[in-house]
């Protein structure tokens, strides 16, 4: 079957993604199948022209939805191609270089690979660029972080932002220095001590601090608040455009999962959705959103049986 491709939306700037390593090829592949049930096509950027990358993303049957751009690694700056030896400053290397879009000046939705589209993502996003076009200054928006500590979203643009999904309308050359200085210093403070080693999320958090419009929890809805705070969960599930799988991947073993984070457990509910939507088990974004308003969360037992505060 082929699916035209349909323009996003005259009002909104390009959705975009990054892929800088094979093993998130499952991840770009069903955010791209997620965004295609809502009619919307994303163009992916393939960074340090990884040829592998391209070719297993090219082998997928996706091609008429995802544009796949090669950045050549001359637009990288030098200090980060001449200092990935050792694992050093691997948390920068290895992290999705978001810069790159801040540095091309031009406006963008940046989407993490490990996300998933629930909802029509079109309406609400239209919403957010007029209310910072209304803005005096504020050409970027994300959602705070999530703290598992207080289990909230942080209040206020004081605090960082989660990079997972960033809207911005444009970057001064002003900006942009700041970028690049907080990078070059992060770099070499890792390479003093690589227990400074930073990610560039808190980079782009510090440098805009005061400065994003905070998104709605659930344009970036965190995997941990299913686990940690069904509650908050059960608020925000209906509203929901984006589902974040941040930390343990659903398409990794659990072995892989295990390496990589803490806390992989108790996300079988919200794994095995992503597998629905990576088969193609959903015909239309109405389906999709309806059954992920339905998904049963096991974690909520307990408020269900008593306590109704
Ligand atoms: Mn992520």
């Amino acid at each position: 079957m082929n699916h035209k491709r349909i323009p996003t939306s005259n009002k909104l700037p390009t959705f975009t993604t990054f892929i800088t390593t094979v093993s998130y090829v499952p991840g770009v592949v069903c955010l791209a199948k997620s965004l295609r049930l809502f009619q919307i096509n994303l163009p992916v950027l393939v960074v340090y022209t990884n040829k592998t990358v391209k070719d297993e993303l090219e082998k997928q049957d996706i091609s008429s939805i995802i544009r796949i751009h090669l950045i050549p690694i001359k637009a990288q700056t030098d200090h980060e191609s001449s200092q990935t030896h050792n694992g050093v400053g691997a948390l920068l290397h290895v992290d999705s270089p978001r810069r790159i879009l801040f540095r091309s000046k031009k406006p963008f939705i940046y989407l993490d690979a490990d996300l998933l589209c629930v909802s029509n993502p079109v309406e609400p996003f239209v919403k957010v660029v007029e209310q910072m076009k209304a803005l005096d200054g504020i050409t970027v928006a994300a959602c705070t972080a999530f703290r598992l500590k207080t289990k909230q979203y942080n209040k206020g643009n004081k605090k960082g932002f989660n990079a997972g999904v960033i809207v911005c309308l444009s970057c001064s050359e002003e900006d942009n220095i700041k970028i690049d200085a907080a990078v070059a210093k992060a770099m070499e403070e890792t390479m003093n001590n690589p227990k400074n080693a930073t990610t560039e999320e808190r980079i782009l958090s510090e440098v805009f601090k005061e400065r994003y419009l905070p998104l709605d929890a659930e344009f970036n809805l965190i995997k941990r608040v299913f686990k940690h705070s069904p509650k908050l969960w059960s608020k925000i599930k209906d509203f929901a455009i984006f589902v974040h799988y941040m930390g343990g991947k659903p398409w990794q073993s659990n072995e892989e999962k295990k390496l990589c984070d803490w806390d992989h457990e108790g996300y079988e509910v919200l794994e095995d959705f992503w597998h629905k939507v990576y088969s193609d088990q959903f015909l239309t974004g109405k389906e999709l959103t309806e059954a992920f308003v339905l998904l049963q969360n096991p974690h909520n037992v307990l408020t269900a049986e008593g306590n109704q505060s």
